[in-house]
């Protein structure tokens, strides 16, 4: 029997709790979070508490560790997985209690390009971090894009691309959104391997991000800045 066996979850205090958690997070163990999750809704913490503190708090470490080369593509995509077991349990919860959302954003990969690991990441890491995410999939056409844009009415457009035959589609993308008057409305963020800063500026996007934490603290900035003007 291994020593992680032998922990008892309910018996732990909270604090102990939590921390156990950020490491059952990192080590992506997705039924130990579901069953610390629980037992925090039974010890009456708030949904919108175990969210911050115990799933935020766990992913942090996780996106730090990936962004510095510490922990790699499988065991974020496991980590990500236990958070989805969580945040399952406490989404229709944190509906009904009304938590701050940070803010909305539509994203998807363009046109021609169906990769969509790195996408699911942000996806996954901007709904841990308090963003409803609405996930266009793969393989947009502009349409796509306009269209959800209108009826989402989201803070952020996201566009992910892997090739260097479909990053150009996201100057695409962006062109149809000045011709339209509506560029200004939205935050655009591009993300994948192939890009850059300056393909970024060059295609007029708000930011390029070089991964999925980038991506988080990239959106949390833009956003709240967002909501400095239009309160000014
Ligand atoms: Co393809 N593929 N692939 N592939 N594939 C690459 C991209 C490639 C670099 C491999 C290589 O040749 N070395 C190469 C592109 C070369 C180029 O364009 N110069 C390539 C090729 C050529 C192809 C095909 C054309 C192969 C073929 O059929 N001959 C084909 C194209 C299909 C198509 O899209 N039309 C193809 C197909 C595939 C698979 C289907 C087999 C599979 C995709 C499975 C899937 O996604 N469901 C696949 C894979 C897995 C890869 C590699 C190996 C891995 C990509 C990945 O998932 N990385 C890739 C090699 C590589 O990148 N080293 C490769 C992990 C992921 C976490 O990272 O996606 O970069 P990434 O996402 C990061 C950041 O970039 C950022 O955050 C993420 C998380 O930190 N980010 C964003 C990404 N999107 C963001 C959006 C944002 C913000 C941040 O918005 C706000």
């Amino acid at each position: 029997m291994s020593e992680e066996d032998d922990i008892i979850l309910s018996e732990l205090d909270d604090e102990e709790l939590v921390q156990q958690m950020f490491d059952d997070l990192y080590d992506g163990l997705k039924e130990e979070i579901e069953e610390g999750v629980n037992i925090l809704l039974e010890r009456k913490w708030m949904p919108y508490d175990i969210l911050t503190k115990a799933l935020v708090g766990g992913m942090t470490i996780v996106g730090a560790d990936f962004r510095d080369g510490i922990l790699f593509v499988p065991e974020v995509l496991l980590a990500a997985n236990a958070m989805k077991g969580g945040m399952f349990i406490l989404k229709p919860l944190l509906a009904e209690t009304g938590a701050p959302r940070v803010g909305k954003m539509v994203i998807g990969t363009v046109k021609g390009d169906i990769h969509d690991i790195g996408k699911n990441l942000v996806s996954m890491m901007m709904e841990g971090a308090g963003f409803e995410v609405v996930d266009l999939g793969i393989n947009n056409p502009v349409e796509n894009y306009l269209e959800a844009l209108e009826t989402e009415a989201p803070d952020i457009l996201g566009m992910s691309a892997l090739l260097t035959t479909t990053m150009p589609y996201m100057k695409v993308v962006i062109d149809t959104l000045v011709e339209q008057g509506i560029r200004e409305d939205y935050i655009v963020l591009v993300g994948g391997a192939p890009l850059n800063e300056e393909f970024g500026k060059a295609i007029g996007a708000d930011a390029y991000c070089r991964d999925a934490a980038v991506a988080v603290e990239t959106a949390k900035d833009f956003v709240s800045r967002k909501h400095n003007q239009l309160s000014a």
